[in-house]
């Protein structure tokens, strides 16, 4: 890859915004529209290129904007469409791109498609969604929903089922009618008109369904089929993809990622392909499942720490796999996701910076485009204050319900100890950009409760100590757009089997780059033999100390050939 080759979204990276919880303007408890506006400076001194807004639109928020009832209207709560014209152009004025949220795998139940092919078997917009018939008076198939419990809902008035692969407010869209695609596509062709820079396409590995929808395998324990395994790349998948590509993503230069759940390499290649005919990225979830334990019954419940070895592995194989073939997304966290330092790295006081700043640099200077999840650039970590009353996630919600009541797959209290592991709302917390009231996040009651450390870390301390992880956040984005070397260079694992150091090279035709990052929480022992005119270029130590790897050290060196 030269640089006339690369392309704007392979040099930039991308800041993750939760609009309910970044910023209130209007002193509701909710962030909106007009807050992320307030906070854009802020973005633009982090250096990121990119924000992606999650969903904005009109939703009776069963699962947080992810049940989508108007595409085209703003979510009240956030504010008018005038204020999101209005952060689009203040972005625009400090070159800042604005991705968008598509949610067009289900709706939500309010929705007025939804509302008229409820209404009756024949009305026009019944094949907008997925009915079927009872089979022996229970649900069509065994497949169970993304958020536990069954994936079929009855509907008394008209005796069929719809499909729900998510909350039962969020009915599946018919991929398969081609009524339903032109509408999306129409829908999205309207938001481009309106100047916005791309989309981030919520489970769009799971649009195609498999003819005759066919029982799943059971795993033992569990009640249902997993969804995931039943649907994900399904056969028209890439047929659709290629078709939104011709009618709406070549309409503009567009950067677009699609979220997709039990990718793998050979799909990730089509879906993300070089020539353009798809995608430019995905976000796969191998990495995020790594820490899950051998019970399929509890899904992601689990607190199983991560093998180093594993993740290695795992990375290195989609670093080597995609290198000039496709485009891999980078990320530690999202709103789905718990807090990476808490997760991956640990939150005690004595290593929260440099585990934060180690494994911002592992992932960062990988290929790909980087992620950086709102709060994650200030080292923000789990919130193990929040208990059963506080929890707001339907996904949380539902586990308690189905797993621990219905089922007594688990005791509660168990569960309790893998939401502060794993749960959603980990992520969901308000922004802590303060030491002050509700740490400057609104002024009344929030709608989601503060972790309790926010006097500690905030933006404000942030931005107040060079040493933060904000500035090392900083100078990881300046070196990526600096260095082509980290957008285009050869990746190059060293030693898979140590298990305490992640260590990688980026290898270009005049120098290369030694990335050397340890897990370890005591001082260990490695050698690199480095040549003496290795440049150090950044590192989470003041001093070098060689061989020395102190707890989490986290180093690059530059090294011409
Ligand atoms: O997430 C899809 C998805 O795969 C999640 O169910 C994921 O497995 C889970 O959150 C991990 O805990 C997307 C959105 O990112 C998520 O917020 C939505 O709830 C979901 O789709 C439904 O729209
Ligand atoms: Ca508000």
């Amino acid at each position: 890859m030269t640089e006339n080759q690369i392309k704007w979204w392979q040099k930039a990276v991308v800041y993750q915004i939760y609009p309910r919880s970044f910023q209130d303007a209007n002193h509701d408890g909710i962030g909106d529209l007009k807050g992320i506006e307030s906070r854009l400076d802020y973005v633009k001194k982090l250096g990121a290129d990119v924000i992606w807004l999650n969903p904005v639109y009109a939703s009776p928020n069963e699962d947080n904007g992810y049940d989508i009832s108007d595409y085209e209207a703003i979510n009240p709560e956030f504010g008018t469409m005038e204020d999101f014209e209005s952060l689009l152009s203040e972005a625009h004025a400090r070159g800042i791109k604005i991705v968008m949220d598509l949610v067009v795998n289900h709706s939500s139940s309010k929705h007025q498609w939804f509302i008229e092919s409820k209404s009756s078997k024949d009305n026009d917009k019944r094949d907008f969604y997925i009915w079927r018939d009872p089979v022996d008076g229970h649900e069509p198939n065994n497949w169970g929903s993304f958020f536990s419990g069954p994936a079929w809902k009855f509907d008394e008035a008209t005796g069929q089922y719809y499909l729900h692969l998510f909350a039962e407010g969020q009915p599946d869209l018919n991929w398969a009618n081609p009524e339903v695609r032109q509408s999306v596509f129409d829908m999205m062709n309207r938001w481009v008109d309106k100047g916005i820079d791309g989309f981030r396409m919520d489970v769009i590995s799971l649009l195609s369904k498999p003819d005759g929808l066919p029982d799943g395998p059971v795993p033992t324990d569990a009640h249902y089929a997993s969804s995931n395994d039943m649907v994900a790349n399904g056969p028209k998948i890439h047929d659709y993809l290629q078709e939104m590509r011709e009618k709406v993503l070549n309409n503009a230069d567009l950067m677009t990622v699609g979220e997709a759940s039990n990718v793998d390499i050979k799909n990730a290649k089509r879906y993300a392909a070089k020539d353009g005919s798809e995608l430019n990225m995905v976000f796969q979830f191998e990495h995020m499942e790594l820490d899950e334990n051998a019970d399929p019954a509890l899904g992601k419940w689990d607190n199983t720490p991560l093998p180093l070895t594993k993740l290695k592995e795992n990375l290195s194989k989609w670093q080597n796999e995609l290198a000039g073939v496709a485009w891999n997304s980078l990320y530690w966290e999202n709103h789905d996701q718990p807090r990476a330092v808490s997760r991956f790295g640990s939150d005690a006081p004595e290593f929260r910076v440099k585990s934060a700043k180690m494994l911002a640099t592992m992932l960062h200077f990988m290929q790909g485009t980087p992620y950086i999840y709102q709060g994650e650039e200030i080292g923000m970590t789990n919130a193990y204050n929040l208990g059963w009353d506080d929890f707001n996630d339907i996904e949380i919600k539902n586990a308690r319900k189905y797993l621990v009541e219905r089922d007594q797959l688990i005791d509660a209290d168990t569960l309790l100890d893998y939401v502060h592991y794993k749960g959603r709302d980990n992520a969901r917390t308000p922004m802590q950009w303060t030491d002050g009231k509700n740490a400057g996040f609104t002024d009344v009651d929030p709608w989601l409760k503060l972790n309790d450390n926010y006097k500690e870390i905030n933006v404000d301390a942030a931005l107040a100590d060079e040493d933060s992880v904000f500035y090392h956040y900083q100078k990881l984005i300046a070196f990526r757009h600096d260095l082509d070397i980290v957008t285009t260079g050869r990746y190059e694992l060293l030693d898979p089997e140590d298990e305490q150091v992640y260590a990688y090279k980026r290898v270009g035709d005049q120098e290369e780059l030694l990335v050397i990052n340890s897990f370890a929480k005591e001082t260990i022992e490695r050698d690199f033999a480095l040549p003496d005119e290795a440049e150090l270029l950044i590192s989470n130590y003041q001093d070098d100390a060689g061989k020395d790897l102190r707890p989490y050290e986290s180093k690059v060196y530059r090294i011409q050939k």
